[in-house]
């Protein structure tokens, strides 16, 4: 056995490396080891809280650790969750409040205090952000990430930077997370829920159809209960059967629900992390006359683009943590690129600053016909743009912006124009969006 060869995997403990073989963590003891033969090369990941609202009122209080906890509506009210003492009593999300109790009289029952839950969601949402830009959430307790390409930054798989993220959200939110990892997003979302709580589980792509096939098809994404009722009397109970059909026939039989039975079936999901949508996200584009391939071209859209955007997100009195660059190649196909920044941002120069360094990445012949740039992850001005210790010119730049933002309402917006934008902004026809 070689002692070059890379470690067969994890302690989830104390993240130390652990041999194929081991049963336990050599330099903790833990029997938590995490061991895949496809762990270094999946990235996307499900990420959800164990009983949320639940963990949050044991966090803060810790007289209730070991009690089964409840939250929800009153008596007449249901159930939101329940943490998990509470759960091997059989009580569920859902439930009508009596029943919970009368499966665990001895339950404690909590008001929902949203305000708390979604801060807590929020700052978990924020340390998401900091493994990846393509962070989807879903809800407020779970979202999708895709760590591809992240491993230098963090100098570790996507497998160990996610066990290393469940360990800090303990630590310093309070709560515990379950983890699922996976080639595509429907099967990481069925892994984060395989051994709740504190869980990490991977499906890899090996193993995915083997997997599927002895599961109930109520496991598909977008088959409720209507629909698996509906599949059961056609005889179909098992992903497995799924599997022997061929695509024209489920077609036919659900419509367009049918083709998707026919891809998830055999663990096939093209589906991207992508960002939140539009709504919350504050972006302008211009389509040109003609393509451009260069930057000088390209760069003083991007700037003039840029001052829309900080524009209206100064307006709004809101900012954006990442930024967000689109292009539209000559032949139609779309580019979008992402960057998040140190802190959240409403000023164009940091924007175009941002913009500009993604797009200097993209300049390699090709012609595009669009540029569009925008900012997501927004959240209110009041944290924009703190001081910049580091890059001293940036508080000029920021007073500067400032004095420009006067000048433009008192005079309109085309009095005054920055040496990118100068002459440049009859160039295209502009299509805004945001
Ligand atoms: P979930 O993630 O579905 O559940 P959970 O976090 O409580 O438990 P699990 O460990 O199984 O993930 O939902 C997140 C929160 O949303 C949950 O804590 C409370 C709220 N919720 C409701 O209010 N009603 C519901 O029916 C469900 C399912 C959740
Ligand atoms: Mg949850
Ligand atoms: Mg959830």
């Amino acid at each position: 056995m070689s002692h070059t060869a890379s470690p067969a995997g994890f302690c989830r403990d104390c993240l130390a490396p652990a041999a194929a073989e081991a049963r336990r963590c050599r330099k903790c003891g833990s029997p938590r080891l995490m061991r895949h033969p496809e762990l270094d090369r999946l990235t996307i990941a499900h990420i959800d809280c164990d009983a949320f609202y639940a963990s949050v009122e044991k966090r803060d209080n810790p007289e209730l650790a070991d009690k089964p906890v409840i939250i929800g509506g009153g008596k007449r009210g249901v159930v939101s969750t329940a943490c998990y003492v509470a759960r091997i009593r059989g009580v569920r999300s859902a439930m009508p409040m009596f029943k919970a109790l009368e499966a665990c009289p001895d339950a404690v029952v909590i008001k929902p205090d949203m305000e708390k839950y979604v801060r807590v969601g929020r700052q978990i949402r924020q340390m998401m952000f900091d493994l990846t830009p393509l962070v989807q959430p879903l809800s407020i307790d779970e979202a999708f990430l895709d760590l591809a390409g992240t491993e230098r930054l963090h100098h570790s798989s996507p497998a160990l930077t996610l066990a290393r993220f469940a360990r800090r959200v303990e630590d310093e939110v309070g709560i515990t997370v379950s983890v699922g990892l996976s080639y595509c997003k429907f099967l990481a979302k069925v892994a984060s829920d395989m051994n709740k709580p504190r869980g990490f589980s991977v499906i890899g792509e090996a193993e995915a159809v083997e997997f599927l096939r002895t599961k109930p098809v109520g496991l598909i994404w977008g088959v409720g209960k209507a629909f698996a009722a509906t599949l059961a009397r056609d005889g179909i109970t098992e992903i497995g059967q799924l599997q022997q059909m061929d695509e024209i026939d489920l077609l036919r039989r659900y419509g367009t629900m049918g083709k998707r039975l026919y891809f998830l079936a055999r663990g096939i999901d093209d589906r991207k992390v992508h960002l939140d949508d539009e709504a919350k996200s504050v972006s302008a584009e211009t389509t040109f006359f003609e393509d451009y391939a260069s930057m000088t071209e390209l760069a003083p859209a991007l700037r003039a683009l840029s001052e829309q955007v900080a524009r209206r997100l100064k307006k709004a009195a809101i900012a954006g943590h990442t930024v967000v660059l689109k292009l539209k190649t000559q032949d139609f196909k779309q580019r979008t690129r992402n960057r998040r920044l140190d802190a959240p941002s409403q000023l164009a120069d940091r924007i175009f600053r941002e913009g500009l360094s993604l797009l200097e990445r993209e300049i390699d012949g090709t012609k595009f016909r669009l540029i569009g740039i925008g900012v997501t992850d927004l959240s209110d001005a009041a944290d924009a743009d703190p001081p910049d210790l580091i890059d001293e010119g940036a508080e000029k730049r920021k007073a500067a912006e400032a004095a420009m933002d006067k000048l433009r309402d008192k005079f309109g917006t085309r009095s005054i124009e920055t040496g990118y934008t100068f002459g440049k902004g009859k160039r295209g026809h502009g299509s805004n969006q945001g």
